[in-house]
């Protein structure tokens, strides 16, 4: 992964998802064309009938481009809210943005809770205030083999733990998504134990590219992918990237998270990305782009490997999967 330097960014970089209607879209059209004659159109991200894209929100100001950025190009706003993992909303990948649009999303507040100086329910705003909005360009790489390339706009989670003064026991945070089976149509089936909970260990939390989650396209997030407030976690798997969340709690012991609950054995805590490890059913030693036909191979943690790989020295990675 190439990283830019600060100091090469201006303010006018932030991504417009016009800028990449160019050889992206081109590349694209002939792929999808291509796959589209062999797969029938049921590739991920193929132009084949689907959902509409997300209705474009309100324009989030004062974004500034992240150093941080992968300098690979991003799928389109199409894409990013069109194939989607919610299970709130449905369990296959147009649920999402078919039903997504009955959560209201104002009023919204995030419980901070357990071994915190500053407990307290806090808005959206509040909780990232006066942190500056990035946007950060992540890859992003589902356990489910597939992959995108995300302009996503948040604030390092680590800044805001800090405001919030954790206690010296306070050695993991656990995020828990709204329970609102009226607005959340997937919540009134048993798919999973509802709420949905993730959870990271403090270095993890607190690791720079840990990014609390606004925006994408310099827009307020979509309902689909997460809104007001996700998480994302690019060397993981999708999954610990938790969306829509109303409480963050200071926590001693590893928190449960929702996945490993619904299945042990083929998830664990950690969800490192990693192709030398396979899923019980399935291969991680690569991945299909969304809207790509071919196949490439997936690298250590997503390609962040100089960034975290030492959080995880001296730790077997196939028993803490
Ligand atoms: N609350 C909640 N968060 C969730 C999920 C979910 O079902 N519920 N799915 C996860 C999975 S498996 C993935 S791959 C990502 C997908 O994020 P995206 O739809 O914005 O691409 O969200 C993650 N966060
Ligand atoms: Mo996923």
């Amino acid at each position: 992964m190439l990283i830019k330097k600060s100091s090469d960014i201006k303010e006018s970089e932030v991504t417009p998802e016009s800028v990449y209607l160019n050889r992206r879209q081109i590349l694209q059209a002939t792929a999808v064309g291509a796959a589209g004659a062999i797969a029938g159109g049921l590739l991920p991200g193929s132009a084949f009938a689907g959902p509409a894209a997300a209705q474009e929100g309100r324009r989030l100001p004062d974004v500034v481009a992240s150093p941080l950025s992968t300098d690979e190009e991003p799928h389109t706003w199409k894409q990013i809210t069109t194939y989607n993992n919610f299970y709130e909303f449905g369990t296959s990948k147009e649920d999402p943005a078919r039903n997504a649009h009955t959560l209201t999303t104002e009023p919204w507040t995030v419980a901070v809770d357990g071994l915190v100086g500053k407990p307290a329910e806090y808005s959206v705003d509040d909780l990232i205030k006066p942190s500056k909005l990035e946007e950060r360009i992540y890859r992003f790489r589902c356990v489910e083999a597939w992959s995108a390339v995300i302009p996503w706009v948040g604030v390092p989670l680590r800044d805001v733990i800090e405001r919030l003064e954790p206690e010296a026991g306070a050695k993991y945070v656990a995020f828990q998504t709204l329970y609102r089976p009226e607005e959340m149509r997937g919540q009134r089936s048993p798919v999973l134990e509802w709420p949905y909970v993730e959870g990271l260990r403090m270095d993890e939390a607190m690791h720079p590219l840990t990014l609390l989650v606004v925006g994408l396209y310099g827009r307020v997030l979509p309902n689909q992918n997460g809104a007001p407030i996700r998480l994302i976690v690019p060397w993981k798997y999708g999954f610990k990237s938790i969306k829509s969340i109303v409480r963050m709690s200071f926590v001693e012991n590893q928190p449960p998270t929702s996945w490993n609950i619904a299945n042990s054995r083929e998830y664990g805590f950690y969800s490192n990305v990693n192709p030398q490890v396979d899923h019980p059913r399935w291969s991680q030693a690569t991945e299909r782009v969304l809207g790509a036909f071919f196949k490439k191979e997936t690298p250590m943690f997503n390609g962040y490997a100089d960034q975290v790989a030492d959080l995880y020295e001296g730790m077997d990675l196939r028993r803490y999967k």
